[in-house]
């Protein structure tokens, strides 16, 4: 019944209309779990390596390598092995691609082979694949950091910062938190356009609007009137931000570029506990350039009880680069990405070192995304508590939010929304 019979891999698009890899594992007792993997715009050096064709069909970004992997490579080795043996099954993806950063075969092709692997297994089995991976433990709904305003890579505007977060730790389960939400971007939407004009109304890579706005500030003050027009107070909402600093980061002068002018990374700190101070900000993610952990732990240590400090370019998802943060104290939380590590026993292992540590973890979609919905069971399944994947709008954000609900009326009473409790 277990024992996989084909695996099978093939293109799909992403949300950008990027090419990506989509795999499909059966079995012989006549299940399926399809897996298509994610891609992001804003990526870490230290994250495995997506492969891509280059040349002039479908841009350059042609995933036909990758693809062949799947079908030349991995396929044989998977043929006959029982689909529960999930480890097992990473085990050989890593060893088949022998290079640190999935190189050889593309992260790409190994991520959605190792999702698809796992939610053949839980079809199978006929588990909801939330409590296939985290068992009877697995009933933490996530509190949702959702990105309103997008800048950075993200969006065609100058805002520096990538994702301007809105996070409904007020409410007292999943579906109200999601209520809230859409409630602060509608409200948000009609400010918008009062104040910027139609345009402004234009959305980003992650389903945020990308208004035509010039520094943070104007950002989370939208952010804050939005909350308010819905209704609503910081004992509801509170804000948060992904800086995404590597991308502000010039290396020559060790400056940053953001809201129209440079700044040292001490300026940058300064300027951080001034937008804290302002704005009820519980949350602010890659705050300084992807290997400048010291400069991050100053910042968590000066936000320490208010705000969580949480590195995603600064770990890439790889258990090595965190034992280092976590030796220093660089932070109090961490991003998890399947697909920059490449399977999903290696971002397991992220996890546990993480939730080990006393970090919050904090997982994600990339923004470049599918409708595959694989990161809400996943949360669930962890406990984490913690989500992001963007704006209340747009089907690959909000396949994760319909997933998310399906789960909670399902949990029925044994669910748990963690709210402000996912920050202590
Ligand atoms: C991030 C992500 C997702 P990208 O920086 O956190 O929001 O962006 O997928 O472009 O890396
Ligand atoms: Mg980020």
């Amino acid at each position: 019944m277990f024992e996989i019979v084909e695996v099978r891999g093939g293109y799909a698009l992403d949300s950008r209309g990027s090419p990506t890899v989509r795999v499909i594992v059966r079995t012989a007792g006549g299940s399926k779990g399809v897996a298509l993997a994610p891609s992001g715009a804003s990526r870490g050096a230290g994250e495995a390596l997506e492969l891509r064709d280059g040349g002039l069909r479908w841009a350059g970004r042609g995933v036909g390598l990758a693809v062949s992997n799947v079908n030349e490579v991995i396929a044989p080795r998977l043929k006959g092995l029982d689909v529960r043996m999930q480890r097992y099954i990473d085990g050989i993806l890593q060893a088949l691609d022998g290079t640190p950063n999935k190189s050889r075969l593309g992260a790409n092709a190994t991520t959605a082979t190792s999702l698809a692997v796992a939610k053949a297994a839980s079809e199978q089995l006929s588990t909801p694949l939330y409590r296939y991976l985290g068992g009877v433990g697995a009933s933490t709904l996530p509190v949702p950091l959702m990105n309103m305003i997008n800048g950075g890579v993200h969006a065609g505007n100058e805002l520096g910062f990538q994702e301007f977060i809105v996070i409904p730790a007020g409410a007292d389960s999943f579906i109200e938190a999601l209520r809230l939400s859409v409630e602060v971007y509608w409200s948000l939407k009609e400010l918008l356009k009062e104040k910027y004009g139609k345009s402004s109304l234009n959305v980003g890579d992650e389903g945020g609007f990308a208004p035509p706005m010039k520094i943070s500030s104007e950002a989370f003050k939208a952010l804050e009137d939005a909350v308010k027009r819905a209704g609503y107070s910081e004992s509801h909402v509170l804000l948060g931000v992904d800086a995404a600093a590597s991308q502000l980061y010039d290396s020559e002068s060790g400056t940053y570029k953001v809201d129209g002018r440079v700044w040292t990374a001490g300026e940058l700190l300064e300027y951080y506990l001034s937008i804290a101070s302002e704005h009820p900000i519980a949350y602010i993610e890659d705050p300084f350039n992807e290997d400048d952990l010291e400069s991050t732990r100053k910042l968590t240590g000066k936000l320490a009880g208010k705000t969580l400090i949480v590195g995603d370019d600064l770990y890439t998802t790889n258990p090595k680069h965190l034992a280092r943060g976590v030796e220093l104290g660089a932070s109090t939380g961490a991003i998890l990405k399947v697909n920059q590590i490449g399977t999903l026993s290696e971002a397991l292992d992220f996890a546990n070192l993480a939730l080990k540590t006393g970090l919050k973890i904090i997982v994600s979609h990339r923004s470049g995304d599918t409708e595959d919905n694989f990161i809400a069971d996943l949360a669930v399944a962890l406990n984490t508590g913690l989500i992001k994947t963007g704006a209340p709008a747009r089907s690959e954000r909000t396949a994760k939010y319909n997933r998310l609900i399906e789960i909670e009326e399902e949990l029925g009473p044994t669910a748990v929304y963690p709210g402000v409790k996912a920050f202590k």
